[in-house]
C-alpha cells in the first residue's frame, strides 16, 4: 500500500488516498498529505489500515460517489502528483556512503571537508526543496545550462511525521551538479538546489510495511538512445549512518509542524568521466519502496510549468 497523492480527472480536485494494485482510493476527509503528517505514527497507521480509505464526494464529503467505492479509480482516472505538498520540505543528507565520500573527495577542491564529514558524529543534512519544487515520476529532471558534470542521485527518501517518526518511504533522486560542487563545497546549494533538481516517486510506502530498511536494494540506470550508458547498485546496508539518528539531526534545530521527507545519501556515483547529456533517461528503483523514471532536460525553461502547476495540476501534463 502506499499513500497517494493525486488530481482527479473527473473534477480535477486534488484528493489524497492510497495505491493498492494500482487502483487509488480517496482517503476520506483528509485534504493533504501535511495534514497526515501532523500525526502521531500509531493514528496514521490505524486511519490507514482502518475504514479510512473509502469513498469521498467531489465535495470532499465522506460516502460513494458512485465512481471510486471500495475497489477505488484506476490510474488512468487521475493524475497522480508528488505525494507531498504544503507546509513539508525536501532535506538531504550528505556522504553517507563511503562511496560517495570518495567520489568527493576525487571531484573536489577541498578533499578534507568530506573525509571529515564523513567520520564525523554530526552528519551532513541540507535544505532540498519546498514542496512545490518536487517532480514525480514521469516528469523531467534537470542539469544546469552553468554546469558540465552533472549526476543523478538515487536514495532512500525517509518520510518523518511531525514529531520526527518514521513513517513512510519513498524513492529520491538528489539531482548534482559535481562541477559545482567540485569548484567549492560552499556553492553547494547551487549545485543541489535548481529547477528540476527533486524528484520523489509517486507513493510513499508506510514504514510498518518495510521488514527492514537497512537493507534495501537500489539501483540506478541511465538509458541513452535506447542503450544502457551507465548503471550501478548498491544496498542501505552500505549506509555508514542510521535513519533515526539523521532524522533526529533534523528535528534538533527546527520544528517540522508538516513532518519532513529527508533524501539519505547516495551510495552509486558514476566515475568522473561520466555526465548526464540532455535526452537520457535516469531510472531508479528502491526495493519495496519505489521507483522513477525520468527524462533529463538542461535548464530552468522545460521547469516552468511547475510554477503554472501551483494553481493548476493538470499543467504538469505538458511535461509529461
Ligand atoms: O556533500 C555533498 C552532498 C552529498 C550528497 O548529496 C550525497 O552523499 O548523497
Ligand atoms: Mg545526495
Amino acid at each position: 500500500m502506499e499513500i497517494v497523492r493525486y488530481a482527479d480527472r473527473s473534477d480535477r480536485a486534488v484528493r489524497v488516498g492510497v495505491r493498492r494494485a494500482g487502483r487509488v482510493s480517496p482517503l476520506a476527509g483528509v485534504g493533504s498529505v501535511s495534514e497526515l503528517l501532523r500525526l502521531p505514527l500509531a493514528e496514521l497507521r490505524g486511519l490507514l489500515e482502518g475504514a479510512g480509505a473509502g469513498a469521498v464526494g467531489s465535495d470532499g464529503s465522506v460516502g460513494t460517489d458512485g465512481r471510486s467505492g471500495s475497489d477505488g479509480l484506476d490510474e488512468s482516472q487521475v493524475l497522480l502528483l508528488p505525494p507531498v505538498d504544503g507546509l513539508t520540505e525536501v532535506w538531504a543528507s550528505g556522504v553517507t556512503y563511503e562511496r560517495s565520500m570518495a567520489a568527493r573527495v576525487e571531484e573536489s577542491s577541498q578533499k578534507d571537508a568530506y573525509q571529515k564529514v564523513y567520520e564525523a558524529e554530526r552528519p551532513e543534512l541540507f535544505f532540498k526543496a519546498p514542496a512545490w519544487r518536487v517532480v514525480t515520476d514521469g516528469e523531467p529532471v534537470a542539469i544546469r545550462t552553468d554546469s558540465g558534470l552533472d549526476v543523478p542521485e538515487p536514495e532512500l527518501g525517509v518520510v518523518a511525521n511531525a514529531y520526527g517518526e518514521i513513517v513512510g518511504y519513498v524513492a529520491c533522486n538528489d539531482m548534482s551538479s559535481r562541477a559545482i560542487e567540485g569548484e567549492n563545497p560552499l556553492y553547494l546549494p547551487q549545485a543541489k538546489v535548481y529547477a528540476g533538481s527533486c524528484a520523489i516517486s509517486t507513493g510513499i510506502r508506510p514504514a510498518w510495511e518495510i521488514s527492514d530498511a537497512t537493507s534495501l536494494d537500489i539501483s540506478l540506470a541511465v538509458v541513452r538512445d535506447g542503450q544502457t550508458a551507465w548503471k550501478g547498485e548498491t544496498s542501505t546496508a552500505r549506509m555508514h549512518r542510521d535513519l533515526p539518528t539523521l532524522v533526529d539531526y533534523l528535528f534538533r534545530g527546527d520544528a517540522h509542524p508538516a513532518g519532513a521527507f529527508l533524501a539519505t545519501g547516495t551510495g552509486i556515483i558514476p566515475e568522473m568521466s561520466f555526465t548526464l547529456a540532455a535526452g537520457d533517461r535516469v531510472e531508479i528503483e528502491v526495493a519495496e519502496v519505489g521507483v522513477l523514471s525520468n527524462p533529463v532536460v538542461v535548464g530552468k525553461e522545460p521547469l516552468a510549468w511547475l510554477v503554472d502547476a501551483l494553481s493548476d495540476p493538470f499543467a504538469r501534463e505538458v511535461a509529461r
